[in-house]
């Protein structure tokens, strides 16, 4: 990042599409314009209201103490069970019926879950881990494919007061033994392994390894999915012969707001992985508000999060956002292009789907496959589009409404954070009139900020960082177990104000768009640019599907800007092609953006959520050895881009 002193950053990409909410949802919107109003007359009296929507067994006396920043507590001495809240309730009030999860696994095999059905099987892994010593507080580590049986697991810890951390079913052993040791974990669940990519492939092999690492835990519990063979230990025991077995009785107690509910990794770009820790009641109120009126959810939508469970968007909007609401959603196992590149197209025909919830580098790959392939199937259920994770390019972005919103459902683009635990910048579907690229407007009762080196609010029309100056409630509370890290990692750099590493820009409107980590800005002669959006000018290239781009040490500018970018189908690229490119991010962003040099690859590096990993392309453009790998999705990715290179120099 720029020193500071330096002037914040440029802004260089300029977008004046603009598309006012559909009226169908409009006059029907769970949320309207009035939000704003009521939160900023009273912030903290906004949230108690929202916190209302849950079942709540002791009321709070206090709905927020800030004595003590940034520590904060929400909700102080309310009590309530997070699985209650999210299963109990809604069969308690008639609605057991009602499908929780329509379930695709990847080989073609499906199964429906009641909402009854869940709370059953809830109450029964709820049992299971009490009789195996699990007491509220003690920390469980999942590591699961995406079957039913993961959202099990983390409401049956929610349900006793267990603290779950749930690791991507594809991290390596390393990271799963070290995340184990940082939680000091006592039981991990897992399963013998899931579907990815039309074959089964092993977990119960890669928890062993760990275990045999780890002395704090007590017990494996095993799903039976794919029935490969697997090792079999004393501290074993199936989830089919455990959990299946056990009483279907079990009352919900009620645990402190500030109890906690889970813990979850970030891997981070440097040091240790960063256990953030969040707590039931804060963050159950704000994912369950959030999701109620971003998605504008009704009883009966259809609504599929194509995130993995392991991942921050599992938790707030696949387990507890939803299903607090009562929501039928769609839980799929497996990659997008098993069997074939339609596939969910195909689901989303299957069930009707009318919510879609997935992120740029999804779409971006869906652009990449071309048009006419989600041109096969029925996609008019769609109701509206969500898109998470990185900025979504405004190309990217009609793309998907056009394609796969038949320009009619609206996109909301969903700024939020591990750290943040629930969305906090998103167009409200009734309200924003949407511009492609934006994630335009703070959630009611969020207090974001774009702000300068020195912490005073930008004008319109300039770019800075992004802050938030009030806490939310369902902010992290702590780094587990690292006080201090969370005080510097997040509050040292202004004090008072949350700083989440992101740059971000105001447009002539008051428009917040963001532009990407500003570990990633490029000083460019003195300028700080985006990556964000000089990659947007070159997906703004018909023969573009996606680019990356770096600031490479450059002995005349400071840094040079290096873009490696994908071609759509069909495409050939060639010296003049290039040439072409660089001329048109020039024509789009101005003279200072033109890429010293543009190189084609076959794929980006990209961690196991999507987001492009351009520290290791700035070691390829600076002809260093590479850095860190383990987090990568697809480790061959950057032997490609590499070797494809070098054959070219
Ligand atoms: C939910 C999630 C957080 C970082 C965040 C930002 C980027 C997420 C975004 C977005 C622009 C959006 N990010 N959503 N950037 N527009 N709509 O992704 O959490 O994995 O912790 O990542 O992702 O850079 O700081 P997490």
């Amino acid at each position: 990042m720029a020193e500071s002193g330096q002037e914040t950053l440029a802004n260089l990409l300029t977008e004046t599409r603009a598309f006012p909410p559909n009226a169908d949802i409009a006059t029907q919107a769970n949320v309207t314009k009035a939000a704003y109003q009521e939160a900023s007359e009273d912030r903290v009296g906004f949230w108690e209201t929202q916190a209302k929507r849950l079942h709540w067994e002791t009321e709070w006396e206090q709905a927020l103490d800030w004595s003590n920043p940034p520590f904060a507590k929400w909700f102080v001495g309310g009590k309530l069970n997070v699985a209650y809240n999210c299963l109990d309730r809604h069969v308690e009030a008639g609605n057991g019926d009602r499908v929780a999860l329509h379930w695709e696994g990847e080989p073609g095999d499906s199964r429906d879950v009641t909402y009854s059905q869940l709370l059953t099987e809830v109450k029964q892994a709820a049992n299971t881990l009490t009789d195996l010593g699990i007491e509220a507080g003690d920390r469980v580590v999942i590591y699961m494919p995406m079957i039913p049986e993961a959202a099990v697991a983390m409401l049956a810890c929610a349900r006793i007061g267990a603290i779950h951390s749930v690791v991507f079913g594809g991290f390596s052993v390393d990271a799963l033994a070290g995340r184990i040791d940082d939680a000091g974990a006592k039981l991990v669940i897992t399963a013998d392994g899931g579907y990815r990519r039309g074959k089964p492939s092993g977990l119960k092999d890669t928890v062993d390894a760990a275990v045999e690492r780890c002395s704090s835990i007590e017990k494996v519990l095993v799903v039976r999915r794919t029935e490969q063979e697997v090792a079999w230990g004393d501290k074993d025991l199936w989830w089919h012969e455990t959990v299946a077995q056990a009483s279907a009785h079990h009352e919900a107690e009620a645990f402190d707001a500030e109890h906690p509910l889970f813990i979850l990794y970030t891997s981070g770009t440097t040091g240790r992985p960063k256990g953030i820790l969040h707590t039931g009641g804060g963050y159950l109120t704000q994912t369950s508000y959030t999701f109620h009126s971003v998605f504008d959810h009704k009883a009966d939508d259809v609504y599929w999060c194509t995130a993995d469970i392991g991942w921050v968007t599992g938790h707030s909007y696949i387990v507890y956002g939803p299903m607090s609401n009562g929501a039928t959603q769609v839980m799929y196992e497996g990659t997008p292009d098993t069997p074939h590149k339609g596939r969910f197209w195909e689901i989303v025909q299957k069930h009707k789907v009318s919510l879609l919830y997935t992120a740029p580098t999804a779409i971006r790959t869906f652009m990449k496959w071309g048009d006419d392939i989600p041109a096969e199937y029925d996609l008019s259920s769609l109701r509206i589009l969500g898109s998470v994770g990185e900025p979504i390019n405004p190309e990217a972005w009609m793309w998907y409404r056009e394609h796969i919103g038949g320009n009619r459902a609206p996109i909301v683009d969903t700024w939020w954070q591990t750290e943040t635990g629930g969305i906090m910048i998103s167009p409200l579907p009734g309200v924003t009139a949407t511009k492609p690229g934006s994630a335009q407007t703070p959630f009611p009762g969020i207090a974001v900020d774009v702000v300068d080196e020195s912490g005073k609010s930008v004008g319109n029309g300039e770019g800075g960082l992004l802050v938030v100056r009030e806490p939310w409630p369902s902010m992290l509370r702590t780094i587990w177990g690292d006080d201090e890290r969370y005080i510097e990692t997040y509050w040292s750099r202004f004090g008072h104000m949350y700083f989440p590493g992101d740059g971000a820009k105001r447009d002539e409107q008051g428009d917040i768009w963001l532009l990407g980590r500003v570990d990633d800005v490029m000083l460019v002669s003195g300028h700080n640019i985006s990556t964000t959006e000089v990659e947007s000018a070159l997906v703004s290239h018909p023969s573009v599907a996606e680019a990356a781009v770096v600031g490479a040490s450059d002995p005349i500018t400071g840094q040079g800007i290096v873009a490696f970018v994908i071609v759509r189908g069909g495409v050939e690229s060639s010296e003049e092609h290039l040439a072409q490119l660089r001329t048109h991010v020039a024509t789009t962003l101005g003279a200072i953006a033109k890429p010293r040099q543009i190189m084609v690859v076959p794929e980006l590096p990209k961690t196991r959520s999507g987001k492009i990993m351009r520290r290791l392309l700035r070691d390829v453009a600076e002809k260093r050895e590479l850095g860190d790998v383990t987090t990568l999705q697809d480790s061959a990715v950057m032997n490609l881009i590499k070797d494809g290179l070098d054959n070219k120099s």
